[in-house]
């Protein structure tokens, strides 16, 4: 199989973070979540208004922090879903994402860093409490790519554009 040459192909994508506070009233904490544990949060890579992105990106590993046990999350992608991951804990850290490609690209896998944020900064405490009224105190920290494919290999190409 050949690449395009001269054509590059761009795919949006959105990731990151979403961490609400454990609260009795907006987010009780299920039974058997340690005491230590102040909130629940979810790292995810998904596509614009949840659109499928499976036909290029197939399946996308998380690397938590080694506290986690199992610290480090394959996720296999299902068609019009987000790779997602559900977690509780007490602390920010950074979380390497690793985007794995469908075999059709050739594409070698490649990594992405995400700061995993639970506490909104930079607010005063009236601005945090208003927060917590409106939102359940979620703190929401999302980044928006595109994913760019050079080149592409004329079978991948076709993939990439009868969707
Ligand atoms: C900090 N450098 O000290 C960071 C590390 C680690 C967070 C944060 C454990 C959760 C679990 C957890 O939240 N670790 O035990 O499942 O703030």
């Amino acid at each position: 199989s050949k690449r395009i040459k001269g054509t590059q192909v761009f795919r949006p994508f959105i990731y990151g973070t979403t961490a609400t506070p454990f609260d009795p009233v907006h987010n009780p904490k299920p039974p058997g979540i340690p005491d230590d544990h102040t909130h629940s949060w979810t790292v995810f890579v998904k596509g614009i208004d949840d659109t499928d992105i499976t036909y290029w990106l197939r399946r996308v590993q998380f690397k938590l922090h080694e506290s986690i046990p199992n610290h480090v999350r394959m996720v296999e992608g299902e068609k019009g879903k987000p790779f997602v991951l559900h977690e509780t804990g007490w602390g920010e850290f950074e979380i390497a994402i690793k985007l794995y490609y469908v075999p059709e690209s050739s594409e070698k896998p490649q990594t992405l860093y995400h700061h995993l944020r639970l506490h909104p900064y930079g607010r005063t405490d009236e601005e945090k409490e208003s927060m917590k009224q409106q939102n359940r105190g979620e703190v929401i920290s999302w980044a928006y790519e595109e994913q760019l494919f050079n080149e592409p290999y004329e079978a991948f190409y076709e993939i990439l554009t009868s969707g």
